[in-house]
């Protein structure tokens, strides 16, 4: 495991509680990445040094920190320009490693993408940060074995045209994955095409890293499954454990269906180069007939977690879609303090009930157009029968002597479907 030490800054504009969080944050993203922070080290100021994030003393005082606990990393809990790279490096000496949140979070991207294109779209992301900052982050590549780039061969001493070399190398690593991700979209095109053709309504699963997304899928998959839509996803304890989307078929026990997608989780001042290529993941989400938005409310920075969700989703363009905000993990909360409403519902993974009013309230929303609708089906007719039977929302049934009288709940749209024996 790497050890490294975390840098930040602590504005005076910035309360004790924003701040907590974001080093709190820190911490966790970096035990995703594998590393060990030994030491926190902030400063307290008005603004940002322009040049060197820090003030001189304390990069001067971050360096013997590194030597008394041996350590070659530091973090700096920021996006770090070009120019602040440089300087912090030429202080903290150049046998020493330094990089941002937004390296440290691109590289987390890296290591969890499972698909071609995840793999590709975080690349695309990381390349583009890493370019215009290739002499600062020289140390970063080395270490990283130049990250497939052959960035890490960038070396300060080597020159002008060696950086441009390398320069011209990574533009045309970009270009190549975005002509790939490209063919990638039309297969993920003509997928979603291939969904909108079941004529279903779509539900998204949206919130902030670590909220529960996933296991909300995997229930709904568990339990509610259709047509041999088995496969799971991943839950797990960390952050971003779910990279790209999953849709899978959901069929509930009044036989309404719809499609679940579980989508990537956000977190605070998510890099922006990240946003823009996961875009084509998320264009799903637009898509969808509603979005559950998941929110840890056993999280201290829960409110802080919700914004973040609602403004990485505003940025998306994603607006006006019915949302059912879900307060996850109340059997973490001592003192619940939230009420339910037709579109809040307190869930826990302890409390089946409370997954059952989910379902529930989803069915509410997708099928509220249905009508009330008395179908009489003559006996011979049974391929009919099985098919309402496996297909509608039945609320009794009648053997008659003229045949099988059924009391269902139908989308006007499927009205058609049994025109010929709708009972007026
Ligand atoms: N105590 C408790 N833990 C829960 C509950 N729901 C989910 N978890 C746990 O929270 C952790 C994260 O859950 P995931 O479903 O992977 O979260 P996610 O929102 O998909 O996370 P990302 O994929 O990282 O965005 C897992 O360890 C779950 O077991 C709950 O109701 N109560
Ligand atoms: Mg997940």
């Amino acid at each position: 495991m790497v050890k490294a030490i975390v840098a930040s800054i602590k504005l005076s504009t910035t309360s004790d509680l924003e701040f907590s969080y974001k080093e709190k944050e820190m911490i966790k993203l970096c035990e995703a990445d594998d590393i060990e922070v030994v030491s926190s080290i902030y400063q307290n100021a008005d603004s940002v040094n322009p040049t060197t994030f820090l003030g001189k003393g304390k990069l001067e005082e971050i360096k013997k920190d590194m030597e008394l606990y041996e350590v070659d990393v530091c973090i700096f809990n920021t996006e770090l320009t070009l120019h602040q790279l440089n300087n912090i490096s030429s202080i903290l000496g150049e046998d020493k490693t330094v990089y941002d949140r937004t390296t440290l979070i691109l590289n987390i991207f890296l290591t969890r993408a499972k698909t071609k294109e995840a793999f590709l779209q975080v690349k695309i992301a990381q390349l583009k940060y890493f370019l215009p900052r290739l002499v600062g982050l020289r140390s970063y590549l080395s270490r990283s074995g130049g990250s497939a780039s052959g960035a890490g061969s960038a070396t300060r001493g080597a020159g002008e045209t060696k950086l441009e070399l390398d320069k011209r190398y990574i533009k045309a690593q970009i270009n190549k994955y975005e002509k790939e991700l490209i063919q990638i979209k039309k297969q993920r095109q003509t997928a979603r095409k291939a969904r909108q053709n079941y004529d279903l309504p779509s539900v998204a699963l949206v919130g902030y890293t670590n909220a529960g997304k996933s296991t909300i899928m995997n229930y709904f998959i568990n339990n509610f499954k259709a047509r041999g839509e088995k496969l799971e996803v991943l839950q797990k304890d960390m952050l971003f454990a779910t990279l790209g989307t999953t849709t899978r078929m959901i069929k509930l026990k009044n036989n309404h269906k719809f499609l679940l997608t579980d989508t990537v989780g956000f977190v605070s001042d998510l890099p922006h180069h990240l946003v823009e290529s996961f875009k084509s993941t998320l264009e799903e989400i637009k898509e969808a007939s509603l979005l559950i938005h998941v929110v840890d409310a056993s999280s201290p920075h829960m409110e802080n977690e919700l914004t973040t969700t609602i403004s990485v989703l505003e940025s998306l363009e994603i607006k006006n879609i019915p949302t059912i905000i879900i307060y996850n993990k109340m059997d973490l909360v001592k003192i619940p303090l939230f009420k339910e409403s037709d579109n809040t519902l307190l869930l826990s993974i302890k409390d089946e009930s409370s997954y059952e009013k989910l379902a529930q309230a989803i069915n509410n929303i997708l099928f509220s157009n249905c009508i009330n609708t008395n179908i009489l089906i003559p006996f011979e007719k049974s391929a009919i029968f099985d098919f309402i039977k496996n297909n509608e929302d039945i609320i009794n049934i009648e053997f008659l002597d003229s045949g099988i009288l059924i009391n269902a709940n139908i989308l006007e749209k499927d009205l058609y479907k049994y025109q010929d024996y709708i009972k007026k």
